[in-house]
């Protein structure tokens, strides 16, 4: 792709688009950054240094540009994109791929994304083959390539929202963890977030290498298949006796890992597979697998306080996810769940609520409708703030009992992220600790 002189506009000046944009500079293209909302004075001034001139919408004169390199939490219909109809767009992470000289192992699913991305970094990095964690974990594959030159393959964490604008974007090996309702703020309909994903195999051959969970119905795909599931005796990775399994043989030991709960061993037999596909020994795989420890807010325990233990699973924003961090727990539940409304329909998980949980507290955009479907089940009291939720499900709670803050869906009514929201919980239980 050469871009010298070629005139391009990134449109989102988030992580993405200021690598996106700098990338772009290096590359020897004419680069104007446009965001909809007002940008911090320190970067506006980091992008006139490299003479990327910043605007806004009003700005825009959109027929002055060849490119349009577009954020991806920038929704397609949204006047930004709207304005550059005329002109050839892509994303941030197909903007990478073009320069990218390393194969790329690329991880997707509702549940599991980056937990999975860092098990399969570890992994490969403990048993010798250099890797670095990037994309929708955080660091985005535009600035990661920065380093390609010590990296031997790209572990890259992918969203529907970059798979949506990639075209060319072929990775070696693709992993599909799971798929479940989310993101109905963004896609019309539950399909079209399914397609938005299914882009991830899309330019695959015969010579790639896909790794999914045998439960999910998937089209046929292109490249060379290894399957894995929990339930499924048929899957290549499977599930006995505490053990993962390969073609039947054991392979990993649970009991010697740090992780727990169903979801996180079909987590490993995914990183499990990328070990097959590149032939690191098992017994070497294991090594950087076993000793992984989950990030914090994945039901992460952040007090006890009179023999009652607090879980904080702020990361769980769809109800795929709260459903899992029920699954796990054996003791009694008192739920603090609610958030953002994200279209979701709470009413498939009333059985799950009535066998595990004893109290549920709602908050924010969706607790009152959240306490409309769950009231059937069990008990509900709706609660103005996170504090006043906690300070409920105290009361609420008895010796050998869990409080969990497992909310089911996003953040953005009350908090500013998923771990602004989880850190303010972490909080408040050891505040009342004290
Ligand atoms: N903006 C506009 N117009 C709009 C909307 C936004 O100009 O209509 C601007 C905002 O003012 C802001 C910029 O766009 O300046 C933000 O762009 P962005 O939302 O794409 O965010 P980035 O900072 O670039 O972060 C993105 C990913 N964010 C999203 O997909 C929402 C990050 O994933 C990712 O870590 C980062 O790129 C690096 O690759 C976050 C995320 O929430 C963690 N992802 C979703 C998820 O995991 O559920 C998909």
């Amino acid at each position: 792709m050469d871009l010298t002189n070629k005139r391009v506009a990134v449109l989102g000046l988030g992580a993405s688009g200021e690598a996106a944009a700098k990338l772009l500079h290096r590359k020897g293209a004419l680069v104007s950054v446009f965001d909809s909302n007002p940008v911090p004075s320190a970067k506006v001034s980091a992008m006139r240094d490299l003479n990327i001139s910043v605007g806004t919408e009003a700005a825009v004169y959109s027929d002055h540009y060849d490119l349009a390199v577009v954020s991806p939490g920038i929704n397609p219909q949204s006047p930004l994109v709207r304005l550059f109809k005329n002109i050839t767009h892509c994303g941030e992470l197909e903007l990478a791929f073009r320069f990218c000289s390393r194969p790329i192992i690329a991880i997707t699913g509702t549940n599991g994304k980056t937990t999975t991305t860092e098990l399969v970094t570890r992994m490969l990095n403990t048993a010798g083959i250099r890797s670095l964690a990037c994309g929708n974990i955080g660091l985005p594959l535009s600035e990661a390539i920065n380093r390609q030159d010590e990296i031997d393959i790209f572990t890259v964490e992918v969203s529907s929202f970059q798979l949506e604008t990639v075209f060319t974007f072929k990775p070696a090996i693709a992993l599909w963890l799971n798929f479940a309702a989310d993101h109905l703020d963004r896609y019309p309909t539950l399909d079209a977030y399914y397609h938005a994903k299914l882009r991830i195999f899309a330019n695959q051959n015969a010579s790639d290498w896909a790794i999914v969970n045998r439960r999910e119905r998937l089209p046929s795909l292109a490249a060379q298949t290894l399957t894995f599931n929990a339930y499924d005796n048929d899957a290549e990775f499977s599930f006995d006796s505490g053990e993962i399994c390969f073609r039947g043989t054991p392979v990993l030991d649970i009991a010697e890992t740090q992780l727990h709960g169903i979801h996180n061993i079909e987590n490993l037999m995914a990183a499990l597979g990328v070990a097959f596909v590149l032939r690191i020994p098992w017994e070497k795989a294991a090594i950087g697998l076993k000793g992984y420890r989950l990030l914090p807010h994945r039901c992460e325990t952040v007090g006890n306080i009179d023999g009652v233990t607090y879980i904080n699973d702020s990361k769980a924003t769809n109800i795929d996810s709260l459903r899992k961090a029920l699954e796990s727990q054996t003791a009694p539940v008192i739920l603090i769940a609610g958030g953002k409304d994200k279209g979701f329909d709470f009413d498939s998980l009333i059985e799950l609520i009535a066998a595990k949980v004893k109290q549920a507290v709602l908050i924010g955009e969706m607790g009152n409708r959240i306490r409309d479907s769950w009231s059937r089940a069990v008990p509900c009291v709706l609660a103005s703030t996170l504090l006043e939720s906690v300070q409920i499900a105290r009361r609420a709670a008895h010796c050998g009992e869990v409080v969990l803050f497992s909310p089911g869906t996003s953040s953005f009514d009350m908090f500013r992220d998923y771990s602004d929201r989880g850190d303010q919980f972490r909080e408040i239980v050891q505040e009342l600790s004290r």
